[in-house]
């Protein structure tokens, strides 16, 4: 059995459950033999592993020094450091805790914000970094091999733009299918914490594009990370790459080369990062080397098996997914203790792919009564509002704090979320349990 990858750390308690689940035959329907398959090959792959990170972050976010191997490879895929007060690791990613946000301003510092990483973060050196433009969507028709490129100096020389953005996981909110609806996915289980704000400085992909030499036949472009090729389920998937329609390469796509006034960190796509402003994070390609300009529509893993919506109330599966649910968060730990009869001032923060937010509502009493949360930030898109809102426990015990935003096209929280099997979206609204004493 070969060892197995960093990449699959992250999933393997997932698949294990619904190895155990398929084995019980309590299967759902709605898996493909494909996805089935994917997830038998990583589950026995993850068997093999001398107990991986028990109970995770604490372990893991320990560097190297005195963990294991397989242990240490996982905490070395992140350079920064991981302070388990700040992030929750999982696997070969690490999900910034919202308490850690509480009193930080309206984007979030480069040493706070969440890394999702497939493999693990390349050290790479601007000076023979290349960014290359290849496909029969560009006129004359380069090809792979003999590309048209740009030098770092050459971006930088270029007119930049700046623009405040959230990135944010598909997957962010995964683990409430299970916690809230009691419901199996597969993917990373994270929190609320995979979502960070930033201010990104860089050139329009559009200039680029077009200095390449834009054909009026190109209809997609796929940028590529330098990062280590995938492999999932003992299938290299090659390196991350997904395809972007032209027309929102066009309108507000960055080739990013900082973050909040600093080059790109590199567990943040050092030196230069595609910025893919409301949609899925891995829109937002790091490290990316390559862009395959095409006449044609194009594939990859990363738009057909994942970042798709699969499961009952999907048919067939939906088209690859685009623009972030609505959400918000307390910047609260889970389970914080209050004092009875002590007025509070709970803080936190609402985002939509869709649009600024327009109104937060929270409930301080597991949802039977609602009342309007003060807003801090002008609704903007593409960005996150801080609000808060007062409140006095009245008696000890337990409660849930509720937070329901809706947007400037009106969209709203759901109490439920639709399920899909890999857990994308997760809008609903989240229940924050905390206690009084
Ligand atoms: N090359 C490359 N780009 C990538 C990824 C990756 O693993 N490799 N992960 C993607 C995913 S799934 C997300 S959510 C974002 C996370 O960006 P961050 O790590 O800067 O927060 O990067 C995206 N871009
Ligand atoms: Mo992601």
């Amino acid at each position: 059995m070969p060892p197995l990858p960093p990449a699959h750390r992250d999933e393997t308690s997932y698949d294990r459950r619904r190895l155990r689940q398929w084995l019980a035959g309590e299967a759902r329907a709605d898996v493909s033999r494909r996805h089935l398959l994917t997830l038998l090959a990583a589950t026995a792959a993850g068997t093999a592993l001398p107990a991986a990170v028990p109970g995770g972050e604490a372990h893991a976010a320990e560097p190297a020094a005195t963990a294991g191997g397989a242990t240490a490879a996982a905490a070395d895929t992140i350079v920064k450091p991981l302070p388990p007060e700040w992030f929750v690791r999982h696997g070969t990613n690490a999900e910034t805790r919202w308490e850690a946000l509480r009193g930080v301003g309206r984007t979030t510092p480069n040493e706070l914000f969440f890394v999702r990483n497939h493999t693990s973060t390349p050290q790479l050196d601007a000076a023979d970094w290349r960014l290359r433009l290849w496909g029969d969507g560009l006129r004359g028709t380069p090809a792979e091999d003999r590309p048209v490129e740009f030098g770092y100096d050459d971006l930088r020389a270029l007119p930049s733009v700046s623009r405040t953005a959230f990135v944010e996981c598909a997957g962010n909110g995964r683990s409430f299918y299970g916690v809230q609806q009691g419901q199996t996915v597969s993917g990373t289980a994270w929190g609320l914490g995979a979502v960070g704000v930033a201010r990104w400085r860089g050139v329009r992909l559009a200039d680029v594009l077009r200095r390449a030499g834009l054909s009026p036949y190109a209809v997609d472009v796929q940028p590529r990370g330098l990062d280590a090729e995938y492999v999932s389920g003992g299938q290299n998937l090659g390196r991350v790459r997904r395809p972007l329609p032209l027309s929102k390469a066009l309108d507000d796509v960055l080739l990013a080369y900082e973050m909040n006034g600093e080059p790109l960190p590199p567990d943040h796509g050092f030196p230069v990062r595609v910025l893919v402003p409301s949609w899925v994070g891995i829109a937002s390609v790091k490290w990316v080397g390559d862009i395959e300009v095409s006449a044609q529509p194009l594939f990859s893993p990363w738009n057909t098996t994942f970042y798709r919506l699969f499961g009952s109330a999907h048919g067939d599966g939906s088209a690859p997914i685009t623009r972030q649910a609505v959400k918000s968060a307390f910047e609260l730990a889970s389970g914080a203790v209050f004092r009875a009869g002590e007025g509070q001032v709970l803080h936190g923060r609402s985002w939509s792919g869709a649009g600024g937010i327009a109104e937060v509502e929270v409930s301080t009493d597991g949802g039977a009564t609602w009342r309007r949360a003060s807003l801090h930030d002008r609704p903007r898109a593409g960005s996150w509002s801080r609000w808060s809102v007062p409140w006095r426990p009245a008696s000890p015990g337990a409660t849930q704090l509720l937070a329901r935003a809706t947007d400037t096209g009106g969209r709203s929280q759901p109490d439920e979320a639709v399920h899909n099997t890999q857990g994308y979206f997760f809008d609903a609204v989240v229940r924050h349990p905390v206690t009084v004493v």
